[in-house]
């Protein structure tokens, strides 16, 4: 079963909740024991001053999902888990941006790996947000926004399938006439390129070698 990944310490920032704003396609995985991963990119605008993050998920059910957290820019400083009187439990993490936001970019991204046939709207209930700037001063104006991708899912059609390792395979090979629209779903392996790497956990992913991204 999966569970949620190791739990830190307590955050002392004050979380305000704010954002229910997930919205995602009905996916299946690819056979009964296998998970679908969703990666939740959180971004700033150019100077935005934002190098602090505190982010909350509340989740209905702990015992659905495992979370860790990537590496595309951001460094996760404290996190800690706790569960609500109602049976929810909530996560939440504190990220520290990399030095120089001076162009829109990317805060950091959390990886979701769901139970089976699970959706992540009803698994993630909320996601909660707050900024600070570099003297952990509240940025009253906040103005993270999220990104959430079916990771490998390169042709956009709402499962992961060989056609989506086909299709990195021939962006690769001539990008100029092969597109990809969203190269987040076709980062597999969050390296923050597309390349063959990413196609090939993909057919990993689709002849059952690997379980999840
Ligand atoms: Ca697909
Ligand atoms: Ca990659």
């Amino acid at each position: 079963m999966k569970t949620i990944k190791r739990i830190l310490s307590v955050i002392s920032t004050v979380t305000v909740c704010a954002v229910p704003i997930l919205s995602t396609p009905i996916v299946n995985a690819a056979s009964s024991d296998q998970y679908d991963t969703y990666a939740i990119y959180c971004d700033v605008p150019a100077n935005s001053g934002v190098m602090w993050a505190n982010l909350e998920f509340v989740y209905k059910d702990i015992e659905e999902i495992e979370s860790h957290v990537g590496n595309f820019g951001g460094t996760v400083s404290d996190s800690s888990g706790a569960r609500r009187p109602n049976g929810e439990h909530s996560f939440a993490a504190c990220f520290r941006a990399n030095g120089a936001l001076s162009a829109p970019g990317n805060l950091f991204t959390t990886k979701l790996i769901t139970g089976h046939g699970n959706e992540i709207e009803k698994i993630v209930k909320e996601i909660c947000t707050t900024s600070f700037d570099a003297q952990r001063k509240l940025i009253t104006n906040n103005q993270v926004t999220y990104d959430i991708v079916l990771v490998g899912d390169a042709n956009g059609n709402g499962v992961v399938t060989i056609a989506d390792s086909t299709a990195i395979l021939q962006y690769v090979g001539n990008p100029s006439t092969y597109k990809i629209s969203n190269l987040r779903a076709a980062d597999v392996n969050f390296d923050g390129i597309v390349d063959s790497k990413d196609a090939e956990l993909i057919q990993m992913y689709d002849a059952g070698v690997i379980d999840c991204f």
